[in-house]
């Protein structure tokens, strides 16, 4: 097998943090990076006075991180800029937030170019390279033009949006194009391809064949590809001593009330202001109910530089205020607000106390809270997953009680159907979505994604 390149905003350490920042992505990349000897190329987060282009090596279990520093101006326009500030926004459907800035722009055009002009002389013959993300969108083309001939695929981690929405984008066009420098591009489900599909045939001319798309003598294969969980892993780590101490200290500060789990990123995607309230409609239309329960929601702060993410932390605190002022009582507070990250050994912990896992995002490309709750639970008495069907993972996981996250209406129902379900329901229902997130992990996420990439179609290989 080739060895592998994986070239991502961030990168993290192979066996990672025990902090919010290992996400489900580094974990899944990181196994892939380690089978393959690979390298993982990306920003070390750091910033230098002068881009100079210097790589820092660092090996690890047989992964080797390169990482450069990026100056402050890239990381303003790149970073904070075009993809926090115009990508994410709009490809999660929020033209409203979205700010279209020739300055961020360029910062992204000039960032692509800069990661393309670092990782090429780390490029050897018989290398598969694997892009991630929106951050680096272009970054395809940049390799081309610096005739890098190597089998290139790209992953889009978040939703692709609808083609009206996208037409708004200035450089919608000249993005979309860019994908075409791949052999392969994966979407999470078969609605952010399909949409792709509509942008590039119904905008640009581009002809379907089969699941090839070809554009100006350019051929792609654009496969959906759902990103799962290391479920193996994250049952073990369900068992372990850090997570029974976490499902402890729960259940005994619980005195016997129902807790509600909720944890995201604090990001307005993930539709937490839409969950409070809810929640609070539930209370409202549930008087002799809702002290038997309570809501931990925990929110890590990120992207705190952007002023919408600082808007909605603002927003949440409020509310959260305002909802248990008005129904909290002397040894009750129906939500427990907290913005900090958790190990991920104590958050499996947490995830199996409770009986209910609340994943409401607006629009999100998978979400893997929802399959990590899931693999959390105890197989004899599941708690119930309540999924937004705007999420990804409801493609997957329809055994889920999938609801309209807009609808306070349909939250608060779906939360007394969730508490008053019998053991025998929930035990069918858990059955269902776990056979898929085993069967739909992480390695099978890779391993489609670069059988894809090995045996697609290339023009210059015919
Ligand atoms: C993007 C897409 C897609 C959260 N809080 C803590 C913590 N986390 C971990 C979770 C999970 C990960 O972060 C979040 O992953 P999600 O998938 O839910 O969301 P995004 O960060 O928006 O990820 C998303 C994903 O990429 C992968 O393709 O599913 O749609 O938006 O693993 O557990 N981890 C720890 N402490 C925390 O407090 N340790």
């Amino acid at each position: 097998m080739s060895r592998l390149i994986v070239i991502s905003n961030r990168v993290s350490a192979p066996r990672g943090s025990h902090s919010g920042a290992q996400g489900g992505l580094a974990v899944a990349l990181s196994a892939a990076l380690r089978e393959h000897r690979g390298i993982w190329f990306g920003w070390s987060g750091d910033i230098t006075d002068q881009f100079t282009g210097h790589i820092n090596f660092q090996r690890e279990e047989d992964v080797t991180t390169a990482t450069i520093d990026l100056e402050e101006q890239d990381v303003e326009e790149y970073y904070n800029g075009y993809a926090n500030r115009t990508l994410w926004p709009l490809f999660h459907y929020r033209i409203d937030l979205a700010e279209y800035e020739r300055g961020f722009a360029g910062g992204y055009q000039r960032v692509n170019e800069r990661f393309a002009e670092t990782v090429f002389p780390l490029i050897e013959a018989d290398d598969v390279v694997w892009i991630q993300d929106y951050h680096l969108l272009p970054l395809g083309t940049e390799l081309r033009r610096r005739n890098v001939t190597n089998r290139i695929g790209f992953f889009l981690h978040i939703p692709w949006p609808p083609r009206r929405l996208l037409s708004t984008l200035p450089e919608a066009d000249e993005l979309a194009r860019g994908l075409f420098a791949y052999d392969v591009i994966g979407f999470q489900t078969e609605e952010w391809l399909e949409a792709f599909r509509d942008f590039v045939s119904k905008e640009m001319g581009a002809e379907i064949d089969g699941d090839d798309v070809i554009l100006d003598g350019r051929r792609v294969t654009a496969i959906a590809c759902p990103i799962g969980i290391d479920a193996a892993e994250f049952r073990a780590l369900a068992g372990s001593t850090r997570a029974r101490l976490a499902f402890r200290r729960m259940r005994d500060s619980a005195v016997g009330r129902d807790m509600i789990i909720g944890v995201d990123r604090l990001d307005y995607s993930k539709g937490l202001e839409e969950r409070f309230l809810g929640y609070e409609r539930f209370l409202r239309e549930h008087p002799e109910e809702c002290k038997e329960v309570f809501l931990l929601q925990i929110a890590p702060p990120s992207r705190g530089d952007v002023s919408s993410y600082r808007k909605i932390r603002t927003t949440l605190e409020g509310l959260s205020g305002r909802i248990n002022g008005a129904f909290a009582d002397l040894d009750w507070v129906p939500i427990r607000y907290v913005n900090r990250g958790y190990s991920r050994d104590e958050l499996a912990g947490v995830y199996r106390a409770a009986r209910i896992g609340l994943v409401t995002p607006l629009r999100d490309g998978m979400n893997l809270v929802a399959k990590e709750y899931v693999a959390a639970q105890d197989p004899e008495d599941p708690g119930v997953l309540i999924l937004s069907r705007f999420a990804g993972a409801a493609q997957q996981l329809s055994e889920a009680v999938l609801v309209n996250p807009y609808s306070a209406e349909e939250l608060s129902d779906a939360i007394m159907l969730a508490l008053r379900m019998p053991r025998d329901e929930r035990v069918r229902r858990w059955r269902a979505m776990m056979d898929n997130i085993e069967e739909q992990d992480v390695l099978w996420w890779r391993q489609r994604f670069t059988d894809s990439l090995m045996s697609a179609k290339r023009l210059q290989d015919a």
